[in-house]
């Protein structure tokens, strides 16, 4: 098949799983042309059946605001021509699903035009935070409609989106994955060191996210500061930036956690981190899926997170990892000193927790729902009013 697949190129779950999808797409035969303003962080080295086309987004004097959709739009547009687009997978609903479906529109109105048709996938924020926004809830609800085909990452957000938008179509859940090649680094104590130090008994928490109020980043200090009471050697590393990332320092510096908590900042490679963590905390006010945890799990680090949106799906509460209301700061505290403390418990829900991410989400798991997905949607007749 020829697939285009529209993305956001900057950090963030939605595009990791768009540009997970177009490698393994590309792995198994398919032309795949990324669409975006950049080169998606994880795209490394050329790759055969996987291309990547740059949307340029001119400014004019006139415009206070960049016309993105529009130029997005032209670009998948002039792709689609080119190359004999099958689907355009809008990955994220705002703006890719409008995008892709005046694109499409577009093309069907050019006579003799192959008319590709179009897939959204949803992501989470966009439907529950922005996408229901009242500024956008119309035409995301229309544009999501208006897919060939849709699909969302949880149940949860499946559910979520038919409570907060007007929308009608059939959304169909295939949920995140990760290459089944994701795995814990081997030891590394150097690293391990240069964070957690020389002794032994000092335990390494992690948090990794982009730091948006959603992910409640001063709960982490809060809870860190709890697990510190019952734990004074454990350490806190936090990876990734955004809007909070100061909120939390600043928290840290309050509770006198300076010198135990560290910042690095946006980080391509988080691999070599997770490997060398003992504890992943994520309590997010909402999370229609958690990539994030997925892949603490994946590297053997057990989750303690808030039990809300698609994380229920993800992690087997008291099995692969722990669950509790995202205001419960003490349970999730207790949980976490728990596992810190009890290494057969550990090592017990860090093995559950692999084999859950290897026989359930891992590429060879989903990659083949989205295309049975794309076959379906194929065999059915366009959406075009
Ligand atoms: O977390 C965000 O705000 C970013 C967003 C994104 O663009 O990746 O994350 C959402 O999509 C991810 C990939 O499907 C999910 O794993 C995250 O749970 C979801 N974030 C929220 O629902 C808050």
């Amino acid at each position: 098949m020829n697939v285009g697949i529209v993305c956001y190129a900057s950090v963030g779950g939605s595009g990791i799983v768009a540009t997970e999808l177009a490698k393994a797409l590309a792995d198994r035969g398919h032309q795949v042309r990324l669409i975006s303003p950049e080169m998606p962080f994880r795209v490394s080295t050329p790759r055969v059946g996987l291309a990547f086309h740059a949307v340029q987004t001119p400014g004019y004097p006139l415009f206070r605001e960049p016309q993105y959709l529009l130029s997005l739009a032209n670009k998948v547009v002039q792709v689609s021509r080119e190359y004999q687009l099958d689907i355009i997978h809008a990955h994220y609903a705002i703006p890719h699903a409008a995008a892709a479906y005046l694109a499409r529109q577009i093309l069907a109105n050019t006579p003799g035009t192959k008319v590709p048709h179009v897939i959204t996938t949803l992501h989470g924020t966009d439907v529950t935070l922005i996408g229901s926004d009242s500024s956008y809830s119309e035409t995301a609800a229309f544009c999501i409609d208006q897919s060939d085909g849709v699909t969302a990452v949880s149940e949860s957000l499946r559910d979520d989106t038919y409570r907060e938008l007007p929308v009608r179509a059939k959304i169909h859940v295939i949920p995140n994955f990760l290459d089944c090649d994701y795995h814990r680094r081997s030891e590394n104590p150097v690293l391990r060191a240069r964070f957690a130090g020389e002794d032994p008994q000092t335990r390494l928490i992690i948090h990794v996210s982009n730091f948006r109020p959603v992910k409640r980043a001063t709960s982490v200090i809060d809870i860190f500061d709890r697990i510190r009471q019952r734990v004074p050697s454990s350490r806190l590393l936090l990876v990734g930036d955004g809007p909070d990332l100061d909120t939390a320092c600043r928290r840290a510096r309050e509770l006198g956690l300076a010198e135990a908590v560290e910042s690095l900042g946006e980080q391509e490679e988080v691999v070599p981190l997770l490997s060398v963590a003992d504890l992943f905390l994520l309590p997010s006010e909402q999370e229609s899926f958690g990539l994030a945890a997925l892949e603490a799990m994946a590297c053997q680090v057990p989750v303690v997170a808030s039990r809300v949106g698609g994380l229920p799906e993800v992690i087997d509460d008291g099995v692969t990892g722990f669950l509790h209301p995202p205001d419960d700061l003490d349970a999730m505290a207790s949980s976490a000193v728990a596992l810190l403390t009890d290494p057969a418990r550990h090592q017990a829900v860090t093995e559950a927790a692999l084999a859950a991410v290897l026989q359930r989400f891992c590429a060879n798991a989903i990659v083949p729902l989205y295309v049975e997905f794309y076959s379906r949607v194929l065999a059915r007749e366009r959406n075009i009013a």
